[in-house]
C-alpha cells in the first residue's frame, strides 16, 4: 500500500480546459488554436528557463507565453481579454473526479502533496478557488525550486519534504514528460490518461495507467 501521493496540478487537478472555452467566448472560432499555443508555449518558456539557468517565474511565463498564442492565433488581445483569461488561469475548476477520489485518501490518513510548475500563489490561489485548503502538505510551486520539471531537482525537493520514500509514494500526472521525470528519481509513476493517448515517449513507461482519479484508491491499496 502507498503512504503518500504527490499530484501534478495543471491538465492532472486543474480542469485547463477551462481556458478554451473562455479564449472560444472571446474569439469564436480561434480558441482551440489560442489555447494550444498558449500551453505549448508555457512550457517552452518554462523549460527554457531551467535549460538556459535564467530563471523566470511561472507567472511571467505564463503571460508571455500567452501575447504570443495571441498573436499566432491572429486575435487582438485586448487589456481586458488578457486579464480575463490570466484570471481564469488563477481560478481553475478542479476536474469533477478530484473531490470524489481525494476525500477518501486524505481520510485514510495518505499524505498527499503537489508539485507544481506553478508558482506557489498561483497554486494557493486555485486550490482556494476550489475549496481544497487542507488536503495537500506540501504544496511546491517551482519558484521555491527555481527550476521546472522533468529536471530532477524539483522531484528531489518533494523527496526531502515527504515522510513517506520516493518508492512508496505514488506519483500522479496527465503528462508523459513528467512520468518520466518523476520515474527517473524513484517514484511510483501513475499516468492519467483522461483521454486515451497512446504512450511514446521513449524509454520510461509509467509504473500504471489510469482513465480517471475514480481508479485512484483501488491502486493505492494494491500498491
Ligand atoms: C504543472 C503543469 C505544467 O506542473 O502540468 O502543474
Amino acid at each position: 500500500m502507498a503512504s503518500a501521493i504527490a499530484f501534478d496540478s495543471y491538465g492532472t487537478l486543474f480542469q485547463t480546459e477551462r481556458l478554451r472555452q473562455v479564449a472560444e467566448s472571446l474569439y469564436p472560432g480561434r480558441g482551440d488554436e489560442l489555447f494550444r499555443t498558449w500551453r505549448e508555449k508555457q512550457l517552452e518558456y518554462a523549460w527554457a528557463s531551467t535549460l538556459t539557468g535564467a530563471y523566470h517565474d511561472f507567472w511571467t511565463i505564463t503571460a508571455a507565453a500567452l501575447t504570443y498564442a495571441a498573436a499566432k492565433a491572429n486575435v487582438h488581445l485586448t487589456g481586458s481579454a488578457r486579464r480575463r483569461l490570466l484570471q481564469t488561469h488563477l481560478t481553475l475548476p478542479v476536474y469533477p473526479d478530484v473531490r470524489k477520489a481525494l476525500t477518501p485518501l486524505a481520510g485514510s490518513g495518505l499524505q498527499l502533496a503537489i508539485l507544481s510548475e506553478g508558482t506557489l500563489t498561483m497554486l494557493r490561489c486555485t486550490i482556494r478557488q476550489n475549496d481544497l485548503q487542507g488536503y495537500f502538505d506540501p504544496v511546491i510551486g517551482s519558484d521555491e525550486i527555481r527550476t521546472y520539471k522533468p529536471a530532477a531537482q524539483p522531484y528531489q525537493a518533494l523527496a526531502l519534504r515527504l515522510t513517506a520514500a520516493p518508492a512508496d509514494t505514488l506519483f500522479v500526472t496527465a503528462h508523459a514528460w513528467d512520468v518520466a521525470g518523476a520515474g527517473v528519481s524513484g517514484f511510483r509513476t501513475v499516468w492519467l490518461n483522461r483521454h486515451g493517448e497512446p504512450w511514446t515517449l521513449p524509454g520510461a513507461a509509467p509504473d500504471s495507467e489510469i482513465r480517471g482519479l475514480a481508479e485512484l484508491p483501488p491502486l493505492v491499496r494494491a500498491r
